[in-house]
């Protein structure tokens, strides 16, 4: 069974002005799909793998055959990644951004004294990551901690389940921000779906 890309849960018009369409379209009918298309063929030497979701796959990136594991943790990881970063915001004009709700809202006051020492923390993490990667937010030992990784790597690889993320490759940003990485940042707490963001707190706390 290969794998397949979803349409995206909204209109590729839904973020702005934040994410352009442009840079929608691209991101998800470009980039995503080759991560898809590539991991699909990476798995065609070892077919019994695709009845994993992927997010097993990357998380049990150790026992993925030696041939296609580079291939896996790149391809495999881009799916799982961009999987995550489109639930994870939601259309503008149904409310997208502000002040984080729920369990999460409170433990990042628990853990950050703030929201806002929580983005600047979190934005840190990105405009640091040198060249392509993520920003992430993941629990453990009981606490929000905030990481960055490389490439397509994921928190799942080690261990860790990743409750928000952000991208900084420049094909996230470059259109509309070109090399203001920061200033994307800044902007996509605009898009942030606080709702999804607690349904992954709740399972990262399992
Ligand atoms: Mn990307």
């Amino acid at each position: 069974m290969a794998y397949e890309l979803a349409p995206l849960p909204y209109h590729y018009a839904a973020l702005e002005p934040h994410i352009d369409v442009a840079t929608m379209h691209l991101h998800h009918d470009k980039h995503h799909q080759a991560y898809v298309n590539n991991l699909n063929a990476a798995i065609e030497k070892h077919p019994e793998l695709g009845s994993h979701s992927v997010d097993d796959l990357v998380r049990n990136l150790a026992t993925i055959p030696e041939d296609i594991r580079g291939a896996v943790r790149n391809n495999g990881g881009g799916h799982s990644n961009h999987t995550l970063f489109w639930n994870i915001m939601k259309p503008v004009e149904e409310g997208a951004g502000g002040a984080p709700t729920g369990a999460i809202g409170e433990q990042i006051i628990k853990d950050f004294g703030s929201f806002d020492d929580f983005k600047k923390a979190f934005n840190d993490a990105g405009v640091k990551q040198f060249g392509s990667g993520w920003a992430w937010a993941v629990f453990e030992g009981g606490k929000l901690k905030i990481t960055s990784t490389p490439n397509q790597d994921s928190p799942l690889t080690s261990g860790l389940y990743p409750i928000l993320g952000n991208d900084v490759w420049e094909h996230a940003y470059y259109l509309k921000y070109n090399n203001r990485r920061p200033d994307y940042l800044a902007a996509w707490w605009n898009v942030v779906n606080w709702d999804a963001i607690n349904t992954r707190f709740a399972t990262a706390k399992k």
